[in-house]
């Protein structure tokens, strides 16, 4: 067979292999046949096991523990309490900001949220660690709580003077439009409900320190370990190599994690310390509660004047999370007059943490419920009312899209849906008792650029190693890596394995904010690039190579065998070459930083969030968008609501596995229809404690809350947003599914909702 003829016997699996091929999960066998080890099912010698004990009251001091009968309860190792722990160091935050020179104490003395961590237990078993736990005895001088964004107490919260957004006169133009609307839209706290809770293993040896612990960023987290114990950076391992889900929720290292890796230095053990579901929602905080007023003034063809829109998010007393909740607002609709500001509220809650799509998500609520409000108004068609009001450039950052596929988001989703034969009254489509509505609303998420390292090995048998410490928590990161080395190198995607989820590898920054892909695709590109470079290199240069003779300038690899492009000479595969030319390994190493890059500047790029590059920087602003369009059937007896049908039509850029993304997308409009219809952190207003912290009680989507879901994508390739030209995608489909279903349920019954979750109360 000719080099020619077997590029065409290989392109059909080539097709699924490379970049944009529908490849399925390559973990996936791992995970189904329990071959995949999460990071706490690691089997260690002589671990011991932790269990937390958390504050009952909501704000005040802890007067006493009394664990003198923990103590001596059987297999009881240690007792933790303020008094007991070894001192930690304070470590930085997230944007790397020196910490004071105080010491660090995971263990409270003063209370600001029921369920803060004010004890531990060290014991042989988790039982009798469980056990022991149930006996410490903790008094407190409990003080009035403020438990949540309605209580009196709260007030007006404190101003977010870097969420402000403005231009033009917004109060006046709104005062002067011939059409108003102005209305409250409110969120309670959600939570980001991972299948796999949170929990660690802590293994030191002498002042090296392992952690095997569920990671979004295990460069983050090294960096947080390594401060609090006062050891070089280079001494803390985390390893991660699968995750049960993060959500946001798992890219920083937490109380708890300290305990546990104190725990393990004082009894030189190591330690294992798994939360318990409830534990789960108070150790990381969910999205914060949100309330928001958006006020829209349009003239009489739709054309909107001004948006005025204020918000508020809780955040803790000790603690500061903003969600920005004017994000989409200020770049979704053209408007010649706009003004956002942003209020923060403290109540006794721990910190508010990211959820899928922070800021887009409740932010979209907001304006994609008021914009609906105002085509009601007016009499003019949902759909119609958002494309007189198109953004043709992004009307905050002032600047050309990157590329703003909304347009035809808006026409695909419109045309698979059917909307054309929607008849727009409100109450006026129904099936038997089923009032039908149909509703839609966009989405966007920013494109967050970042630097990545990976390195490539090709090895003696011509297989190819991928190394990188990023992750894969489910979105896909091993099977698009191995689809880009596999793509670049010219070889079978079978041939390739790639090994994340471990600190000690090439570094990665966040998996958050959607752009891991983005930025590990671009840096596995530029290694193996390298890689190929010096392994033709190499056959064109070494006299040993049977190339050599050709005196070609160039070969090409497919299929993992190497030839001249013309077909001519002799052919052969990776391993021959190496072997011939006498190489054990090709190791390349590619990084996105520019050469210039101090070891400092490195450091802090993956450490920190400090410097990832702005979505707005240079001549574009750069975002992923998209347009949900849903149909719900509310019984009109009961108030019931279900959602029969999503289609949705989104813009990531160009796709490098279309199979995962949709299946990520869906994942988010799942998690959307959660949110619209059931997902409430409740407090009970004497304690401040949140009383459905578990899965029976916290409600999140079954398979039978969900319909069929189309995806379509309208993407097209943006080269100003990454390197092979695609956007996030892991956020977007969440943005826009909760207004799209109170913008249905609207249509359904003439009722609008203004409050999540839509519950069959607030309909009768
Ligand atoms: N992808 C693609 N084409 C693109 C971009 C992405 O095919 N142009 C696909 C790839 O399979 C890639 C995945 O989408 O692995 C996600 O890529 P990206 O949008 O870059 O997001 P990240 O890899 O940074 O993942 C984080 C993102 C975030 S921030 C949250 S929150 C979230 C999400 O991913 N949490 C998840 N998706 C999740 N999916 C699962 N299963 N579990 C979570 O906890
Ligand atoms: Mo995602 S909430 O940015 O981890």
């Amino acid at each position: 067979m000719t080099v020619h003829e077997m590029k065409h016997a290989a392109s059909d699996s080539a097709r699924l292999e490379a970049v944009g091929g529908r490849l399925s999960r390559v973990d996936g066998p791992a995970k189904i046949t329990g071959a995949a080890h999460y990071a706490v099912e690691q089997q260690l010698e002589g671990l011991a096991h932790a269990v937390m004990v958390e504050s009952t009251v909501a704000a005040g001091t802890v007067l006493s523990i009394d664990t003198r009968a923990a103590e001596t309860a059987p297999g009881v190792l240690l007792v933790l309490t303020p008094d007991t722990i070894i001192p930690l160091r304070t470590a930085s935050d997230w944007f790397g900001t020196p910490p004071p020179d105080v010491p660090y104490c995971p263990l409270a003395r003063v209370v600001t949220y029921s369920g803060q961590h004010v004890a531990a237990l060290v014991a042989e078993t988790f039982e009798q660690a469980v056990a022991a736990a149930a006996l410490v005895k903790v008094t407190y001088d409990e003080t009035p709580a403020i438990v949540d964004l309605s209580d009196p107490k709260a007030g007006d919260g404190i101003p977010i003077e870097a969420m402000t957004k403005e231009w033009g006169d917004a109060q006046a133009a709104f005062a002067a439009s011939p059409v108003r609307v102005c209305a409250a839209y409110n969120t309670p706290r959600e939570f980001q409900a991972a299948m796999e809770p949170h929990g660690l293993i802590a293994r030191w040896q002498g002042d090296a320190l392992t952690i095997w612990e569920p990671s979004q960023w295990l460069d983050g987290m090294a960096r947080t370990y390594a401060e609090w114990f006062a050891i070089p950076f280079e001494n803390v391992r985390l390893v991660s190599p699968y995750i049960g889900g993060g959500f946001g929720s798992k890219a920083l290292a937490l109380a708890h994690s300290a305990v546990a890796a104190a725990s393990a230095k004082m009894l030189g053990r190591p330690v294992k310390l798994m939360l318990t579901r409830p534990q789960n929602f108070t150790s990381y905080g969910g999205r914060a509660a949100t309330r928001q007023t958006v006020a829209i003034g349009a003239d009489r063809d739709g054309k909107i004047q001004s948006i005025v829109h204020r918000g508020v998010n809780e955040t803790a007393v000790d603690g500061m999370w903003v969600e920005p909740l004017g994000s989409v607002t200020s770049i979704m609709y053209a408007t010649p007059n706009f003004s956002s500001k942003q209020n923060v509220v403290r109540v006794n809650t721990v910190v508010p943490g990211a959820k899928r799509a922070p800021g887009e998500n409740p932010s979209a609520f907001g304006i994609e419920s008021a914009i609906d409000e105002l085509a009601y108004e007016l009499g003019i068609d949902p759909l119609e009312i958002r494309l007189r009001n198109y953004a043709e450039e992004d009307p905050h950052a002032r600047k050309a899209w990157s590329t703003r596929q909304l347009r035809e988001a808006f026409a695909a989703g419109a045309e698979a849906f059917g909307w054309a034969k929607r008849s727009p009254a409100p109450r006026s489509m129904r099936d038997g008792h089923h009032l039908i509505g149909w509703g839609v609303a966009a989405g966007t998420y920013p494109v967050r650029r970042a630097h990545g390292e990976a390195v490539v090995n090709i090895l003696a048998d011509g297989s190819v190693e991928v190394e990188s410490s990023s992750i894969d928590m489910g979105q896909g990161t091993y099977t698009i890596l191995a689809q880009t080395a596999a793509e670049t190198l010219g070889v079978p995607v079978e041939q390739v394995s790639v090994k994340l989820g471990d600190s000690h590898f090439a570094r990665a920054g966040v998996a958050g904010g959607s752009r891991l892909a983005g930025v590990m695709t671009g840096a596995v590109y530029k290694a193996a690039s390298q890689a190929l470079d010096e392994l033709i290199g190499l056959a064109i240069a070494d006299p040993r190579s049977p190339f050599h003779a050709l005196q070609a300038n160039t070969l090409v690899v497919r299929d993992g065998r190497i030839a001249s492009p013309r077909g001519e000479g002799p052919e052969l595969s990776i391993a021959e070459l190496l072997s011939a030319v006498g190489r054990e390994k090709i190791e390349a190493k590619g990084d996105t930083m520019p050469a210039t890059t101090t070891a400092e500047e490195r450091y802090k790029n993956y450490t920190t969030i400090a410097m990832s590059i702005p979505h707005s920087e240079g001549d574009y602003s750069r975002h992923s968008w998209c347009a949900h369009f849903v149909e719900v059937r509310v019984d009109e007896d009961f108030g019931t609501v279900r959602v029969s049908r999503v289609v949705s039509a989104l813009d990531s850029g160009r796709l490098y596995n279309p199979k995962l993304a949709e299946s990520q997308w869906k994942g988010g409009i799942i998690m959307g229809i959660g949110q619209a219809l059931l997902e409430e952190g409740m407090v009970d207003r004497r304690h401040g404690r949140i009383v459905n912290g578990n899965f029976a009680d916290y409600m999140i989507p079954t398979n039978a809350d969900i319909p069929d879901i189309q995806t379509i994508s309208v993407g097209i390739p943006d080269p100003h947003s990454s390197a092979l030209g695609g956007k996030g995608v892991g956020e977007l489909g969440i943005v826009g599914v909760a207004p799209a279903i109170a913008n249905a349920v609207f249509h359904a019954t003439g009722k609008r909702v203004r409050d999540l979750p839509i519950t069959l109360e607030k309909l009768i």
